[in-house]
C-alpha cells in the first residue's frame, strides 16, 4: 500500500481531477498484472516460448513464417488470459467511467486481454487488438473466436474462405488508424492523463503521454517501477494499480 508520500501524491492527483473536464488513461500489461496476466518485461524477464522471445512469436514476419504456430501461440496465451478476472484497478477505472464524473472519460488500452470490456468499462480504445477475435487478412472479417465454427487453426474465413490470423497487432504492423488516431487526437485534448502499469517502450502508443504534456495536460504515472516517462511526470506513484486506482477514484 502507500506511505505518506504516496498520499501526497495521490492527494496531488486528486486535486488536478477535481477540475478537470477531460481525462485520458493509457493503460498497459501491468494493469492485468493483479489479474493474473503476466507483463512483458521487468520481474521475470520477457516471456519465452517454444525458445522464442515473444517480439519473434508476435511479429508479422511470423505470420508469413509460420501461422498455425502463431495461432498455437495465442491459443496458449488465451488458455491463460481466459481464466483471468477484472482486478480492482480495472473495476476503478469502469465505475468513475460510469459515474459520468468527467465531461470526457478515454480509456486507452496496450492489453489484449479484454478486461476492461470485461470490467464494465465502455468503448476501450484496443490499441494492439484482442486476443479473443480472429481477422481475416484478405476481406477484413472480424469474428469473435466463440464465433468461429470449429477449432480449425487457422480458422477458416465464412466470407471469403482465406485463413484468419489472431486479431492482434503485431511487431511491424501498423495499429488501426482510428485507434491511434483517436487516441492522439484525445490525448492532445485531455487536462489529465494517467498512465497505468506501462514500460512506456512499444510506440506509437508510448509516445501518447508526451503527446499529453506537450499539451499541458496534468501527467500522472502509477507503476511500481520507475520507466522513460517517469521524468517528465507531474506526479508519479510508485505502486500497483490495483491498490492505487481505487485511492484515487475512490
Ligand atoms: C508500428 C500485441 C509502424 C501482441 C503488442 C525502434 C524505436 C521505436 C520504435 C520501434 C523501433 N523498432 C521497431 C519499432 C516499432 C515497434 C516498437 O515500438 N518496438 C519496441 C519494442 C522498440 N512498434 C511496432 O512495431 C508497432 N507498429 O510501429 O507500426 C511500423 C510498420 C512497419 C514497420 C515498422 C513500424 C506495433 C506495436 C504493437 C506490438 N504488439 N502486443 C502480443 O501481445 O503478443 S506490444 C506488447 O507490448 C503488448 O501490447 C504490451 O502491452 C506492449 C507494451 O508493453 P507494456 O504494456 O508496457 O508491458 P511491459 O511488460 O513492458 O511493462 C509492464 C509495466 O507494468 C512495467 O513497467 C511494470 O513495472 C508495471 N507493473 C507491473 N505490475 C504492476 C505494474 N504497474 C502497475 N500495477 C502493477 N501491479
Amino acid at each position: 500500500m502507500t506511505d505518506s508520500v504516496g498520499q501526497n501524491e495521490i492527494e496531488r492527483v486528486r486535486t488536478a481531477l477535481r477540475s478537470a473536464r477531460s481525462v485520458f488513461v493509457l493503460t498497459g500489461a501491468g494493469i492485468s498484472a493483479e489479474s493474473g496476466v503476466p507483463t512483458f518485461r521487468g520481474g521475470g524477464g520477457a516471456p519465452v516460448w517454444r525458445g522464442m522471445p515473444f517480439e519473434e512469436l508476435s511479429s508479422a514476419e511470423m505470420v508469413v513464417r509460420d501461422l498455425p504456430l502463431v495461432w498455437e501461440w495465442f491459443d496458449y496465451r488465451l488458455g491463460i488470459v481466459g481464466d483471468c478476472a477484472p482486478n480492482p484497478g480495472h473495476l476503478a477505472l469502469a465505475e468513475i467511467q460510469q459515474s459520468g464524473r468527467f465531461e470526457e472519460f478515454t480509456l486507452v488500452t496496450q492489453n489484449i486481454d479484454g478486461l476492461h470490456a470485461q470490467a464494465g468499462s465502455t468503448e476501450p480504445i484496443e490499441l494492439h487488438g484482442n486476443i479473443q477475435q480472429a481477422r481475416c487478412p484478405s476481406c477484413g472479417l472480424i469474428l469473435k473466436l466463440d464465433q468461429v465454427a470449429g477449432d480449425d487453426r487457422p480458422p477458416v474465413c465464412p466470407d471469403c474462405a482465406a485463413r484468419m490470423r489472431p486479431n492482434v497487432v503485431l511487431f511491424g504492423e501498423n495499429l488501426p488508424v482510428d485507434a491511434i488516431m483517436t487516441a492522439q487526437d484525445r490525448a492532445a485534448g485531455c487536462d489529465v492523463c494517467l498512465v497505468v502499469g506501462t514500460s512506456a517502450l512499444v510506440y506509437p502508443a508510448a509516445a501518447l503521454p508526451g503527446i499529453a504534456k506537450n499539451a499541458d495536460a496534468f501527467l500522472v504515472e502509477i507503476n511500481p517501477e520507475q520507466t522513460a516517462l517517469t521524468p517528465i511526470c507531474d506526479v508519479s506513484i510508485r505502486g500497483k494499480s490495483g491498490d492505487i486506482l481505487p485511492l484515487i477514484f475512490g
